[in-house]
C-alpha cells in the first residue's frame, strides 16, 4: 500500500502545491479545504490517487466528519500536513478587527489542535516514519506592526509542536514546526480581504519563496529516515535576512 498524506489547507497555496509534488510521487493524498471546487480540480488532476473532503477548521464537527470520511483505503495515514491558516488584517493595537482576531486563532490554532487529535490514531497504526508537519511562521518569533495576533498563533504552533514531541515520545511519529518566511500564495490576498492587486504588488519586485520550494522541504522531512526527527525549520527566501525580515507593505 502506498503512504498516504492528509493535508489541511489543499485548496491554494503550500498545500495545493505539496499535494501535486506527493501525487506525483507515489503517495496517496487526502486534500481537505473549505473550496469543494478546488478539492475537484486536485482530483480530477490525480483519479483514485487524491481524495478530497470538504473542511472548515473552524468548526471541530467539519473536522470530525472528515477525518471520519476518509476511505478505508487511504488509512493509515503516514504523514499529517497541518497547514491551513490565514492572516486577516495588518491594522496596528488597537487598530484592529476582534472577528478577525478570533478567526485567526479559530483558524490557526483550535483547527490545527482538533485536527491534530483525530488524526493521530490514523498515525500512530503507522509509528515508526509517520509525521506530523505543522505550519508556523517567522512571524512566530519576529515581532512586527500589525502582525500581533497572527504571529502570536503561530509561536503557538512552535511551542505545541515542540510539547506534542513529548506527549507522543515512543510513538514513532515525527514532529516539525516548519516556519516559512515571506512566500508567493494566496496568503496576502486572504489578509486583505481579497485585494489580489495587494497580492501581486507584494511579490512583484522580490523573489519570495515559491509554494514548491515548501512542498520540496515537506517531501524532504516526510521521508527522513526513520530515526531522524527536524524539530523546526525557519525559512526564508534570499531577499528577506533575519534582521529585518518583514517585507508587509501598507
Ligand atoms: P493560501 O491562502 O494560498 O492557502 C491557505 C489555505 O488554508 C487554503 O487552502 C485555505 O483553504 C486554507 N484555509 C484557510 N482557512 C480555512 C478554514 N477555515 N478551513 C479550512 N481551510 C482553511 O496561503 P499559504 O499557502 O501561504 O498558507 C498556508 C499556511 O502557511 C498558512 O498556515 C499560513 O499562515 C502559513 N504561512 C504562509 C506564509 C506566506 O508568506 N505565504 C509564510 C509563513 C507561513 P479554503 O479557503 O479552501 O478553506
Ligand atoms: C507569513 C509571513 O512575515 O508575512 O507567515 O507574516 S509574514
Amino acid at each position: 500500500m502506498s503512504p498516504v498524506i492528509f493535508i489541511t489547507g489543499a485548496t491554494s497555496g503550500f498545500g495545493a502545491a505539496t499535494a501535486r509534488l506527493f501525487a506525483k510521487n507515489g503517495w496517496q493524498v487526502v486534500a481537505t479545504g473549505r473550496r469543494r471546487e478546488r478539492l475537484a480540480e486536485l482530483e480530477a488532476e490525480f483519479p483514485e490517487i487524491v481524495h478530497g473532503i470538504e473542511m472548515d477548521l473552524t468548526e471541530v464537527a467539519s473536522i470530525k466528519h472528515a477525518v471520519a470520511a476518509i476511505p478505508e483505503n487511504f488509512k493509515p495515514i503516514t504523514c499529517l500536513f497541518n497547514n491551513g491558516g490565514l492572516a486577516l488584517g495588518t491594522g496596528a493595537i488597537p487598530d484592529v478587527d476582534t472577528d478577525q482576531w478570533q478567526t485567526m486563532i479559530d483558524t490557526n490554532i483550535v483547527g490545527l489542535l482538533h485536527t491534530t487529535l483525530e488524526v493521530l490514531p490514523l498515525i500512530k497504526q503507522v509509528g515508526r516514519g509517520s509525521s506530523i508537519i505543522n505550519v508556523g511562521s517567522i512571524a512566530g518569533h519576529f515581532a512586527y506592526t500589525g502582525g500581533n495576533v497572527y504571529g502570536a498563533t503561530k509561536a503557538f504552533v512552535h511551542q505545541f509542536s515542540m510539547n506534542l514531541r513529548t506527549d507522543t515520545m515512543g510513538t514513532g511519529i515525527r514532529i516539525t514546526s516548519l516556519e516559512p518566511g515571506h512566500a508567493k500564495s494566496e496568503f496576502t490576498a486572504v489578509r486583505t480581504g481579497g485585494d489580489f492587486e495587494a497580492n501581486e504588488k507584494m511579490y512583484a519586485d522580490n523573489e519570495p519563496l515559491l509554494p514548491e520550494d515548501i512542498a520540496n522541504t515537506v517531501w524532504w522531512l516526510a521521508n527522513l529516515p526513520a530515526h531522524v526527527n527536524v524539530n523546526s525549520i525557519e525559512i526564508m527566501p534570499v531577499c528577506q535576512v533575519p534582521t529585518r525580515p518583514v517585507l508587509l507593505k501598507k
